[in-house]
């Protein structure tokens, strides 16, 4: 399939799935009977940083035993071919930079970023299990994953360059995401808004896929590839 040259790629937790990561919004996606929405704010951590922490752990665990799929070598293999190539990506599982993608723009954090509620200091920790629940950090403080929860801000340099590449691209391919989690759902809208045409890649119908010039309905391993020239 021949493409634009300046394209932007956002990916949501779909293009893990073929991994073997859950996802969030499915209910094999659930832990222990809750939803993300239930676990992932500040107010869940602060009630119980143990239970919290559990989870993170538990989803540690899970994707250091997943490799990387057909879905994530593409996009790297896209980037090689189109320099030009902006990947934004929703998940926190570091599976597009063990593919080989060079530069992804996690709007949503890293599942092996730890940050200090004391000093403030944003550390890699890749021990699986995690030695203590919850961790502390060195100056005794205490750690949360390096993740961006319901009703927190999303970082803000990483988010001005993901809007950015998505004004400017000519096309936006938007893969294994609900689009319901704003602001990354914005995207599309913002894509289409400057008249970019965006492509779909999901397994399912989502509140984009009407929008979307191209809807395409089957795995992101599989189709993903069809893009690579
Ligand atoms: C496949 C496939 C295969 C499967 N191939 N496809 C009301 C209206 C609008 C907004 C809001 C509202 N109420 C609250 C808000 C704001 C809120 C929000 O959007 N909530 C919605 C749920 C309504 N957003 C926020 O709070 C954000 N911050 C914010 O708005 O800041 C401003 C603010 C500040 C202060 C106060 C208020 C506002 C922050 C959002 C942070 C999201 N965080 C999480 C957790 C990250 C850390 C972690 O991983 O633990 O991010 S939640 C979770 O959802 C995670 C994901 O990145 C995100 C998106 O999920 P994703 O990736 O789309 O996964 P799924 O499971 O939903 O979908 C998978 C898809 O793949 C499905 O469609 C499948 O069909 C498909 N699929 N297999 C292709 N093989
Ligand atoms: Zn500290």
């Amino acid at each position: 399939m021949r493409l634009a040259s300046r394209v932007a790629v956002l990916t949501g937790a779909g293009i893990s799935a073929e991994s073997g990561v859950p996802t969030f919004r499915a209910s094999e996606g659930l832990w222990r009977n809750f939803r993300a929405e239930d676990l992932a704010t500040a107010e869940a951590f602060h009630r119980d940083p143990a239970l919290v922490w559990t989870w993170y752990n538990w989803r540690r665990e899970t994707i250091a035993a997943c490799r990387p799929n057909l879905g994530h070598y593409a996009l790297a293999e896209l980037e090689k071919q189109k320099p030009g190539l902006t990947l934004v990506t929703q998940n926190v599982d570091g599976l597009h930079n063990r593919a080989g993608s060079q530069r992804v723009l996690k709007i949503h954090g890293d599942i092996w970023w730890v940050l200090c509620l004391a000093c403030n200091r944003i550390t890699t920790d890749l021990r699986v299990p995690l030695p203590e629940i919850p961790p502390h950090c060195s100056c005794g403080g205490l750690l949360r994953p390096g993740v961006v929860w319901f009703g927190e801000s999303l970082p803000t340099a990483t988010w001005a360059q993901a809007e950015a590449a998505v004004s400017e691209c000519e096309l936006l391919v938007v893969a294994g995401t609900s689009s319901v989690v704003y602001p990354a759902a914005s995207l599309a809208p913002l894509a289409r808004s400057r008249g970019v045409r965006v492509i779909e890649i999901n397994t399912e119908e989502t509140p984009l896929s009407g929008a979307a010039a191209i809807s395409l309905r089957g795995p992101s391993g599989e189709l993903l590839p069809l893009l690579i020239e």
